[in-house]
């Protein structure tokens, strides 16, 4: 396999709204991820993935760019953009933006053009068809934040445009070559800045099954989910081949894929030498559980499920490429309120979660806040809420019958707004992330919860976090981590989590995913015990006792 820049590194992401505020308006900023360069260097990582910050009207928090060549003075300006580009550089990290192409915004100026003149060129920009009252839809496509994919055109009331999210992001048409030509441009724009690369937002539903079609309906709204219609789009890899041909390519960027619903035999095409990204994220633990019918039906994975996944993606990967790992992002609840059982956030069950995630083979990522144990808020309130996808979804709950109390337990778990709590940095007023009055609540636990008071602190988890990193880039080990190949170990015994890493040199991780103590016996003699979440290591002969929730990192002889 060829060797890349970005093989042995760790990547972060910062979700800037709710990273560190610079100038006091409650909303983080460039400014403020700029004065945590020091901070991110400490912690160890190499690649920095910013959620978007592109001029938008934060309808789904810069997800809906309405300027693909500004910055949201939200945010800061160009001149902070290319400031933090640089002292980044100086820090050792690269910086990776936010690539949300499938759509833009309602503000952007092509889609006020498309409006103005839908028969023009910038008309042909989106997907916008005739349509008179009472006459049905193009087709009964559920959008992902709740009702029909299709709204009227502003300023028309006999045409409608096409919307896979919501209908402030209407769909970008790649069946358009001028459409793609803008959208090189921008990227080779941002290329030459010295961006590292980009994180690709959701890439799959760049190609859609035309002519529009219905499918039965899987609600009692008559809709059916976007995915079934994706699963039967043939042709993305046409876009994606010239994407990269005309883009990422000429760069050595590097680029991971939001990529969900890809056929399985696609893998080697998206991943794979000279595939289409460097890294796709593996989301198999994140839909575990999951009921497209709503979140009210959703349940959490088991300790065994999560290792099943885990196993099952390790294994489709094997001798393909790189996924990237994460135990959550900005769009899920936190993981170790997820993952872990209720109640259980004790410091050695998160960095057992974290550990046993961060050591597969592939790209971990941390998202921000993982790194010191953040966790999911238990008390909201329905007022609260922020995300256009939260409210959505509590809709869904009371028109299945179920109780307010009962909606909102699903939106407390589930909600987005969950990892987009101000990271906490310490613990006086405002938690270190601004001087004013955060757009989000911060997370009532900040007080005992916060980066200060785990700093310098050897048991911490975030002092465990850099350990880890350490680790996979230590001389003696990086190959073996970075390179090395994942063998399940004694998968079938109940709630350990255990797999050698095996190069170089051969390393056991291990996890006692419970609770409750047990043995696991090992397979070889060991060498040296790399990593402890707790104090004691008791090896009796060929096995090892491990206490409830330990995880260790062992070298194996060979
Ligand atoms: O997410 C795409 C996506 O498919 C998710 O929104 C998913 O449907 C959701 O998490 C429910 O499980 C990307 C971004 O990550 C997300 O923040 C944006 O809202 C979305 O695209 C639209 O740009």
């Amino acid at each position: 396999m060829e060797r890349k820049w970005w093989h042995g590194k760790t990547a972060y992401q910062i979700y800037p709204k709710s990273f560190c505020d610079s100038d006091g308006d409650g909303i983080g900023d460039l400014q403020g991820i700029i004065s945590k360069l020091d901070y991110l260097q400490e912690l160890g990582v190499e690649i920095v993935w910013l959620s978007p910050v592109y001029r938008s009207p934060l309808v789904d928090q810069g997800y809906d760019i309405s300027d693909y060549y500004s910055i949201d003075p939200r945010f800061g300006s160009m001149a902070d953009m290319d400031e933090l580009i640089a002292r980044a550089q100086e820090h050792g990290i690269s910086i990776v933006m936010d690539l949300v192409v499938n759509h833009c915004s309602d503000e952007h100026e092509w889609f006020r053009r498309a409006c103005q003149n839908p028969e023009g060129p910038y008309g042909r920009f989106f997907y916008i068809r005739d349509w008179h009252e009472g006459e049905p839809l193009p087709c009964n496509w559920r959008s992902y934040f709740g009702g029909p994919c299709w709204d009227l055109l502003p300023g028309h009331t006999d045409k409608i445009y096409f919307h896979a999210f919501h209908k402030r992001q209407p769909d970008l048409n790649w069946e358009n070559p001028a459409l793609r030509q803008e959208i090189y441009k921008m990227i080779n724009w941002w290329l030459q800045k010295g961006l590292g690369g980009f994180r690709i937002d959701a890439i799959i539903n760049i190609k859609k099954l035309l002519p529009f079609r219905d499918f039965p309906a899987d609600r009692d709204d008559g809709l059916c989910a976007i995915q079934t219609m994706l699963a039967r789009a043939e042709g993305v890899k046409d876009f994606l081949q010239e994407l990269v041909r005309e883009t990422f390519r000429r760069y050595d960027a590097f680029t991971v894929g939001e990529v969900f619903d890809e056929k399985p035999e696609d893998l080697p095409q998206i991943i794979g030498e000279n595939g289409f990204f460097s890294s796709m994220f593996d989301f198999s633990q994140k839909l575990l559980g999951q009921d497209r019918r709503g979140w009210y039906l959703c349940r959490r994975p088991t300790a065994e499920e999560y290792k099943k996944a885990a196993f099952a993606a390790q294994a489709k990967a094997a001798n393909i490429g790189f996924y990237s790992n994460i135990i959550e992002n900005h769009d899920q609840p936190r993981g170790v309120s997820h993952y872990l059982p209720q109640g259980e956030r004790s410091d050695a069950a998160k960095k057992l979660l974290g550990g046993l995630n961060f050591l597969l083979r592939g790209l971990p990522f941390l998202y921000q806040g993982q790194e010191i144990g953040m966790e999911n808020r238990d008390d909201w309130t329905l007022a609260e809420f922020d995300d256009i996808g939260t409210l959505d979804q509590y809709r869904v709950a009371l028109r299945a019958g179920c109780r307010p109390e009962q909606a909102l337990a699903a939106l407390a778990h589930y909600s987005r707004d969950n990892a987009r709590t101000p990271f906490q940095w310490d613990g006086s007023e405002g938690a270190g992330f601004s001087a004013g009055t955060p757009w989000m609540p911060l997370h009532p636990n900040y007080r005992q919860l916060n980066l200060a008071g785990q700093r310098g602190r050897p048991d911490s988890v975030y002092e465990f976090y850099r350990r880890l990193i350490a680790l996979r880039r230590s001389p003696d080990y990086a190959e073996t981590l970075v390179y090395g190949e994942t063998l399940p170990w004694l998968s079938e015994q109940h709630n350990l989590m255990a797999y050698l890493r095996r190069g170089e040199r051969t390393l056991l991780v291990a996890g006692n995913f419970q609770a409750e103590e047990q043995d696991m016996l090992l397979p070889g003699p060991v060498r040296a015990l790399l990593l402890n979440n707790l104090e004691s290591f008791s090896q009796n002969g060929e096995s090892v006792h491990l206490l409830p929730w330990q995880l260790l990192v062992l070298e194996l002889e060979e």
